[in-house]
């Protein structure tokens, strides 16, 4: 089943939650293909059942039988096990076992019409669980990241951690998924998975420049992450890993020159 959901266009999961989700998705379309595929062909077999010339008097009385009640009864029950023995299960996991905040990476995101706010404290990358506390400036937003299979509410005035564990490393789209207002279509992000080393030297390069805060020194280190971040878009980790690495030696170098030409640029200020 899974295997046509992604034929008809279902994304990847690239997440260690992904697969429990799929299984439940899976599930849940099986019964609906079984529906569909039931009730339109009890929709052909009315329409040729009781067609005018066999039926030319309307007959008040109608079914006498007791099959479509059994049929419907069914379904409930089918529906009743899923939700109680599939996805409960998956929804209380996401929910409760959220792992512990010392070996993950906390990041959090404060969603805003119509952009997304997010703050780093520290180093992660691929196979890394991340912790994300969500809340939201404003009014109700979705953090929707599909291939991590992860959706979760933004609400005023509450901090909701939601949490992943990314297992590929790649560049996607962060979706708001709860419609906000009339530029929500526009309030997309990234989210880039670095290798650890990529991940390590992007957070130390970005601090450098933002220390140094001159773009005449860190303009070759920033062309670097950009084009790192290219790399990774297109799916080249390595290429990516190095290229963060060639920009935390120019960030580095360019602090250097900075600190060393340091009088010159006073007397810039004073001129
Ligand atoms: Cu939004």
């Amino acid at each position: 089943m899974l295997e046509l959901l992604r034929k008809s266009g279902f994304t990847e999961g690239y997440s260690a939650q992904s697969a429990a989700i799929d299984s439940v998705m899976s599930w849940v379309h099986i019964l609906m293909l079984v529906l569909y595929v039931g009730w339109g062909a009890f929709f052909i077999y009315t329409l040729i059942r009781f067609r005018q010339k066999k039926s030319p008097k309307a007959d008040p009385v109608g079914v006498t039988n007791h099959y479509s009640t059994y049929s419907e009864a069914a379904v409930a029950v089918l529906e009743i096990v899923l939700l109680v023995a599939f996805s409960f299960p998956v929804w209380a996991n996401r929910v409760e076992n959220i792992p512990d905040r010392a070996d993950a990476e906390v990041i959090r995101v404060i969603a805003q019409q119509f952009k997304w706010n997010i703050h780093y404290s520290g180093e992660d990358g691929v196979d890394k669980d991340i912790i994300i506390d969500l809340t939201t400036r404003d009014v109700i937003h979705s953090f929707a990241i599909p291939v991590m299979r992860v959706k979760q509410d933004a609400i005023p005035g509450i901090r909701i951690p939601t949490w992943f564990t990314p297992t590929k490393t790649g560049s996607w789209e962060i979706a708001c998924a709860q419609l906000c207002g009339n530029s929500h279509y526009e309030m997309k992000g990234y989210v880039h998975v670095h290798t650890q080393e990529g991940y390590a030297a992007y957070m130390k390069t970005l601090a450098i420049i933002q220390e140094v805060d001159d773009y005449d020194y860190t303009y070759e280190a920033e062309e670097s992450l950009k084009k790192a971040l290219d790399a990774l878009k297109a799916d080249d980790a390595s290429k990516a890993e190095e290229l963060t690495l060639q920009a935390l030696s120019q960030a580095e170098d360019a602090q250097a020159e900075q600190e060393g030409a340091g009088d010159e640029d006073e007397e810039w200020e004073d001129w």
